[in-house]
């Protein structure tokens, strides 16, 4: 059975001609034009960056190697296809799918699962390190620093130190990135432990376990087959949403620098600790038990929308609604109601069932309101739900989980980028004084 390194070794030549081609092809052609409100509006639709994972469309969302969300679920292996329990497809086959741009065999992906296992444990000095931080301290800071500490052992700051070629980055990157995905789920759930006392503290793992089943035992879902197999499902969506989003995007951009995998990661992590970013779906949840609250178990559209009225009047955005690119109810929000749909504990569910009504009413609500381009929901309207409905219901935790995630889209990018020998990013920049002379002329 081939290894991820070996598919990625593979693919590597490929992606180099290509990147070659285009360069020798097309190297002066013209990608569109800069408008100052692009420059003040966060670069909004400038295609300005190399991201190979995925590719979003505003109309059709997004598509992982030219496949979209019920395509990877057709072809994916699951839990079930390497001899455990569970639909979803996994993360693992996610990955590998990321990485090379091709369909894992089961083969494949139950060698990958055993290969993050056997790196999962965590070395004791970052033990320490998580174990030394205040509980008052945010799970995200916590996560954030604890991915950097492990640049101590980072194969690819070493290899650099000692003067490996520029054409072999690539090998040292992708074996940090394995590494620290392998550790991810531990680091989350020492946090969790340290913070709300839950899982037993040990972070024990299993060599038969893929990697959510061994973070769910972790954190004290072991005997939980619905929550293990949303996990699984949650965690493979959220894994790459292309290269610009402020997670994404940092990765990147600290990796330039060639900074190491752990260094890029956990700069990723601090801006998905934003609030327009990863942390909205903790305020989706609060959100939600506040019209929980307000309008009850059976609630009327008329009183839903009402509640929606007056979080747009007191000057607040709905969270879960609206997106910087898609004008589509978001594809990862229909997989995860497709997943409620298929689970009597979660049909069943007031706040899962209050969160698909307001999914029907909000666009309504919000093209009325008539600010935001995109009125439907975005993913986080219904994650953080799901979590709480299983019991996990501390939401200042429900970023780190996506946080386990992005890994899988980011680090792949950086392999990539080291790969392809991109250089270090550098766009101008102007002061308004210095826009205004170039302006004028
Ligand atoms: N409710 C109310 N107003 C909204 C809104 C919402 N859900 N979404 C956007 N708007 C408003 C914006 O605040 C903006 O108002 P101003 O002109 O007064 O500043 C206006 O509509 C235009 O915004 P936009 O171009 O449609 O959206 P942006 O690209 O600027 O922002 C996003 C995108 C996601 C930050 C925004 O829609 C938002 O704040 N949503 C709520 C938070 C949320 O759900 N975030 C999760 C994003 C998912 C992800 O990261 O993957």
């Amino acid at each position: 059975t081939k290894t991820l390194k070996d598919a990625v070794a593979e693919v590597v030549p490929a992606k180099r001609e290509q990147l070659k081609k285009l360069k020798a092809d097309y190297n002066d052609a013209n990608l569109g034009q800069i408008k100052l409100e692009n420059l003040l509006g966060g670069m909004r639709g400038l295609k300005v960056m190399l991201w190979e994972g995925s590719v979003l469309d505003s109309e059709r969302g997004i598509a992982f190697h030219g496949k979209s969300i019920p395509d990877c679920e057709k072809v994916l292996p699951t839990a079930q296809d390497i001899g455990l329990s569970g639909k979803e497809m996994l993360p693992e086959s996610m990955l590998w799918l990321l990485l090379t741009g091709q369909v894992p065999s089961k083969e494949e992906v139950k060698q990958l699962s055993a290969e993050l296992a056997s790196k999962g444990k965590l070395p004791s000095y970052a033990e320490k390190i998580i174990d030394s931080f205040p509980k008052t301290m945010h799970p995200m800071t916590q996560f954030a620093s604890a991915v950097a500490s492990l640049n101590h052992d980072s194969k690819f700051a070493e290899a650099y130190k000692q003067g490996v070629r520029k054409t072999e980055y690539w090998q040292p990157t992708l074996e940090d990135s394995i590494d620290l995905i392998a550790k991810l789920p531990a680091i989350a759930a020492r946090i969790y432990h340290n913070v709300f006392g839950r899982g037993d503290g040990v972070q024990k793992i299993d060599s038969n376990l893929d990697l959510i089943g061994n973070y769910s035992q972790m954190i004290g879902y072991g005997d939980n087959e619905g929550m293990i197999d949303y996990l699984r499902l949650y965690i493979a969506i959220h894994g790459d949403h292309e290269g610009g989003n402020v997670s994404a995007h940092t990765a990147h951009l600290v990796g330039s620098a060639l900074s190491d995998p752990y260094l890029s990661y956990s700069a990723a992590l601090l801006g998905l600790a934003g609030p327009l970013h990863g942390l909205a779906n903790q305020e989706v949840l609060g959100w939600a038990l506040d019209m929980q609250k307000k309008v009850g178990d059976n609630a009327s559209e008329s009183d839903i929308k009402e509640f929606l009225w007056t979080t747009l009047k007191s000057g607040r955005v709905v969270p879960g609604y609206g997106h910087a690119v898609l004008r589509m109810p978001d594809p990862r929000f229909s997989a995860l109601s497709r997943f409620c749909d298929t689970r009597p504990e979660l049909k069943n569910s007031s706040i899962v069932q209050l969160v698909q009504k307001t999914s029907k009413v909000a666009p309504e609500v919000l093209k009325e309101h008539g600010k935001t381009k995109n009125p439907y929901p975005n993913v986080d309207a219904a994650s953080g739900c799901v979590l709480y409905e299983y019991g996990l219901k501390e939401w200042s935790y429900y970023t780190v989980i996506f946080g386990i995630s992005r890994a899988l889209g980011a680090l792949p990018q950086l392999v990539m980028d080291r790969a392809l020998g991109l250089p270090i990013e550098r766009p101008k920049s102007l002061s308004m004084d210095a826009l205004e002379e170039l302006l004028k002329k």
